[in-house]
């Protein structure tokens, strides 16, 4: 039988979590308008309905406006250097892969400086999932063409338009061994944004979920086009995938079935441009975890960390001379 003070305790620690136990203090800075704002919601709705631990849950930045994401969540974070989020965050899985990993980017940190680093985050496949918020502008530096940014688009640093097509995310990311999960969103359909990152979040593996996101400040038109005109939004539905409810069907009429298995079709759909694909485009669970393959080899049981962390303090601890021997000799 449990003693009242054990009760007690078992009732703190099955405490549920609200919204708010994972806002930080710090009010969000992004503009009025900004996708980044809807994106944060997403998330912070997904950790109060999985219920995950602040303290076993990380987000990991580089720099950017999207990248500062983990000062607005109540869990630890780091925010780091620019391009370089991937690294860090699998850093901590590899050590910690009990802790639930989150990557924020924005489309110059991820496909620009950190381009490397996220072909190989693909190739490695760990556990964690990958938010690359594309508002295809550099936006915190006010208005470089990015590499997804459009063909013709005038910025700072292309004044007569941009020469080269965009980069796609979606298919480089498709093209990469090992893929494990590809998905797009857009931030203008909040429900849909929920559901992908949800089941980003679910999927073992790493979950690559570009979302469109607006930045109002610097490229305020670039997709009014697609929000005006549900129609021109193409919704990837399965029962393995996105399912609209009856509401969301009535404006989302623009639907295809499509197989979450099916590589091929995933890469015809993802090079689709005049029509922005939403949905979960690839899934493969069967894909090993990169952390998964090297388990034998971490020395991560708190056992073991006590004792190497015992014998670094040991070598700079000064131990107080036991009476007598000073005297003695
Ligand atoms: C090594 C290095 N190079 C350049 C910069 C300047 N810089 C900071 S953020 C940024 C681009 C941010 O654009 P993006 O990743 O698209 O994020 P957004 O601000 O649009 O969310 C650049 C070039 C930097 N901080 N460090
Ligand atoms: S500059 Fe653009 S990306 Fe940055 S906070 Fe403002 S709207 Fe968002």
């Amino acid at each position: 039988m449990q003693s009242p003070h054990t009760e007690c305790l078992l009732k703190l620690v099955h405490e549920e979590h609200s919204i708010q136990d994972y806002q930080s203090n710090i009010p969000p800075r992004w503009c009025t308008g900004c996708g980044d704002n809807g994106i944060l919601t997403a998330i912070q709705r997904l950790c109060r309905d999985e219920q995950l631990e602040p303290e076993n849950t990380v987000f990991v930045s580089g720099i950017g406006c999207s990248s500062r994401l983990p000062h607005y969540m109540n869990a630890y974070g780091f925010h780091g250097l620019h391009g370089r989020a991937l690294p860090v965050a699998e850093g901590v899985k590899m050590r910690r892969p009990d802790l639930h990993v989150f990557v924020t980017t924005g489309d110059g940190d991820c496909c620009s400086i950190g381009a490397a680093h996220w072909i190989h985050a693909v190739r490695y496949n760990m556990n964690m999932t990958m938010l690359l918020h594309d508002n295809q502008i550099y936006g915190l530096t006010k208005m470089q063409a990015s590499p997804t940014s459009p063909k013709g688009q005038k910025s700072n640093t292309t004044p007569r338009g941009a020469y080269l097509n965009p980069l796609n995310p979606l298919t480089v990311t498709l093209g990469v061994s090992n893929v494990s999960f590809v998905a797009q969103v857009a931030d203008w359909m909040p429900d849909v944004l929920y559901d992908i990152v949800s089941q980003a979040y679910r999927h073992k593996g790493f979950s690559f979920v570009r979302v469109l996101q607006r930045c109002p400040e610097f490229l305020p038109h670039r997709f009014d086009e697609w929000v005006r005109d549900p129609a021109r939004m193409r919704v990837i539905v399965h029962p393995e995938g996105v399912q609209l409810s009856a509401s969301l069907s009535k404006t989302y009429r623009n639907q295809e079935i499509h197989d979450p298995a099916n590589l091929d079709r995933a890469r015809e759909i993802a090079s689709l441009t005049d029509e922005i694909p939403v949905g979960i485009l690839y899934r493969n669970s069967d894909v090993p975890c990169y952390e998964d393959l090297r388990e034998g080899e971490r020395p991560n049981t708190p056992g073991l960390i006590r004792t190497v962390l015992d014998e670094e303090f040991d070598k700079f601890t000064i131990w107080p001379e036991e009476p007598g021997v000073a005297a003695a000799e």
